[in-house]
């Protein structure tokens, strides 16, 4: 842990820093349920508000990204700068191609608004992650990061 923790300490600002764009939600069943139980809550967003107030930073080790297993630290903010707190967030890694077999992580917290995890790029060549979580209050998280340039071992 502390190993890779130096590592992206070490690595060069700015450099190895991915950013996020909302996903464009198609799952109505879960904005109809995620409202139904807000509205018994007090209230209900309406759905993506809360996607464009998300700040998502992806840094990678090793940077640039190369095939085999990556450790990914990914810090959500809102757009006052507050960490965003949840149990866990899931990540789906794909390719910009047909027929690719997805992969698969789930980052924890370390510290507030932080998580880590790692990743397995079974294939050189652009991914592109989607990382999906729900916040305590119920506001979900759907970003995409474009992780272009996943480089040969
Ligand atoms: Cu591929």
């Amino acid at each position: 842990m502390s190993l890779t923790l130096n590592f992206l300490r070490d690595a060069p600002q700015g450099n190895n820093v991915y950013r996020a764009n909302p996903v464009e939600r198609r799952n109505y069943w879960r904005i109809l349920l995620s409202c139904t139980v807000l509205l018994v809550a007090g209230g209900c967003r309406p759905a993506g508000q809360s996607i464009a107030e998300t700040e998502v930073r992806l840094e990678l080790t090793p940077n640039p990204p190369r095939v085999g297993t990556a450790q990914l630290a990914l810090t959500l903010t809102d757009a006052a700068g507050q960490p965003l707190e949840t149990d866990s967030l899931e990540v789906e890694g794909n390719m910009n191609h047909a027929g690719m077999v997805p992969v698969f992580a789930t980052l924890r917290p370390t510290t507030a608004g932080r998580y880590e995890g790692s990743l397995e790029f079974t294939m050189a060549g652009d991914w592109f992650l989607l990382v999906s979580g729900q916040l305590a209050d119920g506001r979900r998280i759907d970003q995409k990061i474009d992780v272009p340039g996943v480089q040969h071992p």
